[in-house]
């Protein structure tokens, strides 16, 4: 069956190891197997949801774009496009805001992690942030959407909303889209606290991975990253209690597309300073020629501005029709 496939990533800067084997690595598979028709959009509004400083936005648009690109994603094959460009994402998202319940929303655990003990204080938009991304995936006829776990819950509240949605107006306007989470590392942990999401925010630069990172900088974090003291697990029951170990042995099997418990055998028992050569060397010779793909892209503003507009024009030509039925089913006027 032909997949319709979305996803998105926020041009938040500081893209790390775990978008990339959470997200774009998955990305890029996608798009080269046959017959799948992929989307994949820079989601700054999204990112807007906390607050960006407007002088580095547009380079962190720029950024994002050239990590797709830089990763193997192609724009021939390919919608690639950024958010804001297309406003049926924005007139989506307030119409299925009139689908969704108070009470799913509650639920969303992001939120209350995003939010802390200042909820009161956020954006309304962190709040309202996942009936956009349903407008996202819906607006495409996703069927389905690559994405880390930490989204899985987000992805469930826009099956939620496409079922709400097909069953108030007896429809069947949207399929419902299934989450695709693959590869190894669907959970990269950060590098100084195996019990904490690898992420963009994470105040230390030692804590992640970044996809602009140089070869002497992979191999400086990945020497320093957080160990116990214990040779390394021999079993994946005893890996699992071990979230440091754990971590970097599914890095490992990603970045080398084996399973983990290929890795466990070849390294089990062993020390870490000998593992973690390895990784490093491994991890330098799989991102390396992305950063350096990504920074020759950087320098050339022109060509990662036309990228998105072509993608712009592709994303709404599929867009709109969609929105156009979407209107027509709720009885609205749209000239
Ligand atoms: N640590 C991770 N492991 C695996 N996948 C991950 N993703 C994010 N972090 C990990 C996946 O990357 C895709 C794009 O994510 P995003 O741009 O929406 O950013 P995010 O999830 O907000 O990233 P951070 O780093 O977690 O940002 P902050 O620090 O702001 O919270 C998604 O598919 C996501 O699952």
């Amino acid at each position: 069956m032909k997949k319709k496939i979305f996803s998105g990533v926020q041009p938040t800067g500081n893209l790390h190891l775990g978008n990339y084997l959470g997200a774009i690595k998955n990305f890029v598979a996608l798009q080269n197997e046959k017959d799948n028709e992929c989307v994949y959009c820079v989601v700054d509004l999204h990112a807007i949801t906390v607050k960006q400083d407007p002088k580095v936005l547009k380079d962190n648009i720029r950024e994002t774009t050239a990590a797709f690109l830089a990763s193997g994603l192609d724009y021939r094959k390919s919608i690639i496009f950024n958010q804001s460009l297309v406003p049926a994402h924005s007139e989506g998202s307030w119409i299925l805001g009139c689908i969704a319940r108070m009470g799913w929303l509650n639920r969303m655990t992001q939120f209350k992690e995003k939010a802390g003990k200042d909820k009161e204080k956020v954006s309304v938009g962190l709040y309202i942030y996942p009936i956009l991304m349903a407008a996202d995936i819906l607006l495409y006829d996703s069927t389905h959407v690559p994405v880390g776990e930490d989204q899985k819950q987000h992805l469930e509240l826009t099956r939620d909303i496409a079922q709400k949605f097909n069953n108030d107006f007896k429809t069947d306007i949207f399929p419902i889209p299934e989450p695709l989470i693959l590869g190894e590392a669907t959970r990269v942990m950060s590098l100084r606290d195996g019990l904490k999401k690898m992420s963009k925010s994470d105040p230390s630069d030692y804590s992640r991975i970044m996809l602009s990172d140089s070869e002497d900088e992979i191999v400086k974090k990945i020497k320093k990253a957080k160990t116990d003291p214990l040779p390394l697990p021999d079993n994946l029951d005893d890996a699992k209690n071990r979230p440091e170990a754990i971590n970097l042995l599914t890095i490992y099997a990603a970045l080398s597309d084996q399973e983990i418990g290929t890795v466990i055998s070849e390294y089990g028992g062993k020390e870490f300073s000998q593992f973690k050569n390895d990784l490093g060397e491994l991890a330098s010779a799989k991102l390396s020629p992305i950063s350096v793909e990504m920074n020759k892209l950087m320098k050339d503003e022109n060509y990662l501005d036309s990228v998105i507009i072509k993608g712009k024009e592709r994303a709404i030509n599929v867009a709109d029709p969609v929105l156009n039925k979407i209107y027509e089913i709720i009885g609205l006027f749209r000239g």
